[in-house]
């Protein structure tokens, strides 16, 4: 992430500051999508989703972040999810809900985004991922979540390529659920997501 935008303070001051806008349109029914700026593991509101590895063991980028934001607790939580026999606790494309622990979020949802090959292979799969993440939502009674932008960090998924995929499944899966949120740490997907939002939603 830059340092522009890192998650400090909200509404007005965000503007004063640099931060990024945060921005709010319409998917179905009554649900919203909101895109913001800033630090996933600050976020407060039902749930958020972690962009996970096979493993659920930690690693690097907002996974390591959470983890860190969270505490021990959530590695024993996710060390507690029953893998099978290769060691693998989540799959690529699949979901798994745990308690937030220390985070201001109730829940985190471990999802496994693809490592990016192409548009063919990986699009169902990154498809998979958040379709299943917004079904525990709804397991779960979760009616706000936030999303990082999975897959577009280590895993390189090409930003403006997730944002469509993103929101398509967002917009067929959103039912039952206020607000969706992406809170993204950089430039480099906030300006894609930001901009594929804009081409296919109203705004508020
Ligand atoms: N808040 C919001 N977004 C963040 C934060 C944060 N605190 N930190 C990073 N990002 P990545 P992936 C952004 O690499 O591509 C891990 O090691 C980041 O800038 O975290 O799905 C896992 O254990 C990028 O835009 O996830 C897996 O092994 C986005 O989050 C692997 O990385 C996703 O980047 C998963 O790779």
């Amino acid at each position: 992430g830059m340092v522009s935008m890192n998650a400090r303070g909200a509404g007005s001051s965000r503007r004063r500051s640099g931060l990024p806008t945060r921005r709010l349109f319409k998917l179905k029914d009554s649900s919203v999508l909101a895109i913001s700026g800033g630090d996933l593991t600050k976020w407060k509101g039902d749930a958020v989703v972690n962009a996970a590895n096979e493993w659920m063991l930690g690693g690097g980028g907002v996974d390591g972040a959470i983890h860190r934001a969270a505490g021990r607790d959530l590695l024993k939580a996710c060390y507690d999810v029953e893998p099978n026999s290769e060691d693998i606790r989540c799959p690529t494309g699949e979901a798994r809900i745990t308690p937030g622990f220390r985070l201001p979020a109730k829940f985190v949802i471990h999802t496994v985004g693809p490592v990016y090959e192409n548009k063919e292979v990986s699009a169902p799969l990154l498809r998979s991922a958040i379709k299943n993440s917004l079904l525990l939502c709804k397991e779960n009674g979760v009616k706000s979540v936030a999303f990082p932008a999975i897959s577009c960090g280590v895993y390189g998924y090409p930003a403006g390529e997730a944002a469509e995929i993103a929101i398509d499944t967002m917009l067929e899966f959103s039912e039952g659920i206020d607000l969706i949120e992406f809170v993204l740490f950089g430039k480099d997907t906030y300006n894609p997501f930001m901009k594929k939002a804009s081409e296919k939603l109203a705004v508020v």
